[in-house]
């Protein structure tokens, strides 16, 4: 017989076993100007294996946010010197959203007066002093756990489930933010498309299939480093080639499909190679539609000269 109570207490155990093996990635920043408050939460967090960084004072915190970017929680005090935790809640609000790095307050003065204050401010949770070390805990897994979340759903919605690149809406609104604002003289604009890919598929089934089109995109990442590398749909790919002349965006995309007809894919039980065709275009235009739409000229001529080229 075991209790109901038992079963449920092995999950959250499991549950804290997990969190806690998790947490070693998490940086936490304690900002307060007493040191036994400081040690005293440092404590807290340690024991939950939270790495931890301490600040005296808001300017302080500001610098360490700066040059420690794997922060990702500010448990900050009200009473400081120089400036007041609410004032470093501003502060950090001008650059950092609620779901890119929480902020705890914790504050001397009863929660019932500064609770509303904090949280107007952008703090996405407060606590009183003194606190139950477990209200404490439940207070920071919950709201690691929101941003967590909202950092998987906001990856899912701008990334391709497959290659993991980025999708096609992604690259629609970023493409389109950075054609209009940038000065875009010196890019250009490719769609890649694989040389007939329906016949991989065919021949060698559609995981093979996924396989190349994984393989491709590994490919194209390493290749376009620091340029915008999408997934634009099936086995098509597109790029937003910047700060780099005509002659040097045909050189990098001519050098890719080379690379590519010469490489050995791996995939179940066979190697194989696939080629691909491309249609690029000098962007001279602010409107990205009309972009693709030359583009994809380039390409449809690309595939009518016999594949395995580049046209502009
Ligand atoms: P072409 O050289 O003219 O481009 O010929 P193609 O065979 O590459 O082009 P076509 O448009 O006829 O076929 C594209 C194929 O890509 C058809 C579709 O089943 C396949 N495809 C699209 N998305 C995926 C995917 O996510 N996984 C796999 N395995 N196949 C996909
Ligand atoms: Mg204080
Ligand atoms: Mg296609
Ligand atoms: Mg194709």
């Amino acid at each position: 017989y075991i209790a109901a109570e038992t079963i449920h207490s092995f999950d959250y155990i499991a549950k804290l076993l997990l969190r806690l093996k998790h947490n070693r990635d998490i940086r936490i920043l304690i900002v307060d100007d007493a040191l036994s408050a400081r040690n005293y939460l440092k404590k807290l967090l340690l024991r939950h294996n939270f790495k931890v960084s301490e600040a005296s004072d808001g300017a302080e915190a500001l610098a360490l946010l700066e040059n420690q970017p794997d922060i990702k929680m500010v448990v900050t005090d009200q009473t400081m010197p120089n400036m007041t935790g609410i004032e470093l809640v501003q502060k950090i609000r001008m650059q950092y959203s609620l779901e890119q790095l929480a902020i705890i307050a914790i504050s001397a003065t009863p929660k019932s007066i500064i609770a509303a204050r904090f949280l107007k401010n952008g703090a996405n949770d407060c606590l009183s002093k003194p606190f139950n070390p477990d209200e404490f805990y439940a207070r920071i897994f919950c709201n690691l756990e929101y941003i967590e979340h909202v950092a998987e759903v906001q990856f899912a919605a701008n990334h391709d489930y497959l290659t993991r690149l980025f999708n096609r809406r992604y690259f629609f609104e970023r493409a389109g933010e950075i054609t209009q604002h940038d000065n875009i003289s010196n890019s250009a604009l490719a769609i890649i498309d694989l040389d007939h890919f329906k016949q991989i598929n065919d021949q060698y089934g559609h995981d093979a299939g996924d396989s190349v089109l994984r393989q491709t995109a590994q490919r194209l990442e390493s290749h376009f480093r620091g340029n915008l590398v999408a997934r634009f749909g099936g086995e098509e790919f597109c790029i937003l080639l910047q700060q780099m002349s005509p002659d040097e965006a045909l050189g990098r995309l001519e050098f890719f499909i080379h690379h590519l007809e010469h490489f050995e894919m791996e995939i179940p039980n066979n190697s194989i190679s696939i080629t691909a065709s491309v249609g690029f275009t000098v962007c001279q235009s602010n409107e990205l539609e009309k972009l693709i739409k030359q583009a994809d000229i380039a390409l449809y001529q690309a595939k009518n000269n016999g594949r395995n080229q580049v046209v502009e």
